[in-house]
């Protein structure tokens, strides 16, 4: 069997709930989704890929995990989510709340299926291993022997060329270069900063896509295609229409701020996202 390329939308660090996001999207919690989600249409995307920390926490209302996963079932193509260290798979997980009502189309790695997803139709594996409790843990451990056409994971933590992991201050679910080479995958959709960035790891295309409100973009990602192997992965940003300071900016002026927001402004701008730490 032989299949042709697949299209990916590859978002993270959403942080749902969050006072500062849901301020900058003019009060609208779930705008960031919806213009990942938005974004995947326009691109005619296989799948979307959500690195973790779609909820900035556990304690989520639920009306406000409802409309979630009504955006989620309403996707029109597989969704495979990743939990991450602010929304980790504890026991009263909003994860496995939506999980409960789960749309066919939705996969959430811990709940859904243990840690890996097939898409048999695009010949795809995307596996990733989801964070279930607050404490450390290595994103990118035992990884899975390929056995589909295209092999994509999900990892959620901090990126080191080579971690150092003697010195354990605070959790920080290190990945390394050498991790992300051993994966042997086609594409490595990282989550946890939230700046869109490429990392090295060997032979393996590695990518953060960053958060939607700091990067304003989501990573397209396309594998094979042409009926030949699977060549390395091609990651472009794709600017995302956003809402800034309450007001809907068209994509083009977007795709300016994206630009922008990436070199220093002065103190005291006003693009909300400025102040944000690299990762958190
Ligand atoms: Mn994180």
């Amino acid at each position: 069997m032989t299949f042709n390329g697949v299209t990916l939308v590859h978002s993270s660090d959403l942080h749902i709930g969050d006072e500062e996001t849901t301020r900058a999207c003019g009060g609208d919690e779930t705008l960031v989704l919806a213009r990942v989600l938005d974004a995947a249409r326009t691109v005619r995307a296989d799948a979307v890929l959500l690195a973790g920390d779609v909820f900035e926490n556990n304690r989520v209302p639920r009306t406000l995990a409802d409309r979630v996963a009504g955006l989620l079932a309403g996707a029109g193509r597989p969704v495979v989510v990743l939990p991450g260290n602010h929304d980790p798979l504890v026991a009263d997980a909003v994860w496995r709340y939506i999980a409960r009502a789960a749309p066919d189309n939705l996969f959430v790695l811990g709940v859904t299926r243990p840690r890996a997803v097939v898409l048999p139709r695009l010949g795809l594996e995307v596996w990733g291993n989801p964070h279930r409790s607050y404490d450390d843990m290595a994103p990118l451990r035992a990884p899975r022997r390929r056995h589909t056409a295209f092999q994509v994971v999900l990892a959620h933590g901090h990126y080191e060329p080579v971690p150092d992991r003697r010195r354990r201050l605070r959790p920080a679910w290190l990945i390394g270069a050498a991790e992300i080479a051993a994966t042997g995958a086609d594409y490595v959709a990282l989550g946890h900063w939230n700046r869109a960035t490429a990392v090295a790891g060997g032979a393996v295309s590695a990518h953060y896509s960053g958060s939607p409100e700091l990067s304003r973009s989501v990573n397209v990602v396309t594998l094979g295609g042409g009926g030949g192997p699977p060549a390395r992965a091609r990651v472009t940003r794709r600017a995302l229409a956003f809402l800034i300071d309450g007001s809907l900016l068209d994509r083009r002026v977007a795709a300016v701020l994206a630009r922008a927001v990436l070199t220093p402004s002065p103190p005291g701008g006003t693009i909300a996202g400025q102040k944000r730490k690299r990762f958190r």
